[in-house]
């Protein structure tokens, strides 16, 4: 797309004949990274994130073990995502603040909806969004989603904010894993025979991001009853 007699702008990187990476890469049978899925509501979904966290604040939780996660936790939606000394739980009250978590944003719904509905699951009806925030240094380990009731529905997880080293192990914590880069706007969908499939994040690099700083902001949707 070179015009005579005008220098090339960065625009003609995203030329029609620029090699692109494909927008869907399927890292297991029923799931995808949608990749920048998430940009075109990231004006609408920055705004409504921190209306979220005014009303329901990071905080650091500790697990059952005594750990303190280095990934900071907030929730919106009916339900939330706790930690106790007894287990992991779902609860309609956030702890810190004793209220209801903040409803789930219009357009946290939507943007569940149609990522879902792009990877072979529609009708998802999230009623629980996890938000995790990640400094360089922090990290999640390998992991099971499994404190939800209800494994027929996906995980919808949406990455904001600087890159992440994502891994994707199978159904057996030994199991190898795969490493899948993460990027802003980009959007991870998995569920079916998928759904119990062990996962975490490497140590964050440092890194910055124009919109989000020196952050990695992570969504997760579920149906947690
Ligand atoms: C993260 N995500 O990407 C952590 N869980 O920051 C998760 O633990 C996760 O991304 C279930 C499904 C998708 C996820
Ligand atoms: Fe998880």
């Amino acid at each position: 797309m070179h015009r005579k007699g005008t220098l090339p702008t960065t625009l003609d990187l995203f030329a029609d004949d620029a090699p692109q990476p494909p927008a869907t890469e399927r890292i297991g049978p029923r799931s995808w990274v949608l990749r920048s899925f998430a940009l075109p509501l990231i004006d609408r979904l920055l705004p409504a994130l921190d209306s979220v966290l005014a009303q329901a604040p990071f905080r650091h939780m500790v697990t059952p073990g005594g750990h303190t996660m280095s990934a900071a936790l907030s929730s919106c939606g009916s339900f939330g995502w706790i930690t106790s000394p007894r287990g992991y739980a779902y609860s309609s009250i956030d702890p810190q603040t004793g209220q209801p978590w903040p409803a789930m944003p219009e357009v946290f719904f939507e943007l569940a909806q149609q990522a879902a509905d792009a990877a072979g699951f529609p009708g998802f009806v999230p009623d629980a969004c996890l938000i995790n925030r990640y400094i360089p240094g922090a990290k999640m380990s390998l992991h099971q989603d499994k404190d939800e009731q209800a494994y027929e529905w996906p995980v919808v997880s949406v990455s904001l904010g600087i890159p992440a080293m994502f891994l994707f192990g199978g159904l057996a914590r030994n199991d190898a894993t795969q490493r899948v880069p993460l990027f802003h706007g980009d959007v991870v969908v998995w569920g079916g025979e998928d759904r119990l499939r062990f996962h975490g994040v490497m140590p964050i690099k440092q890194a910055e991001h124009p919109q989000l700083g020196e952050q990695r902001i992570n969504f997760t949707f579920r149906k947690a009853r």
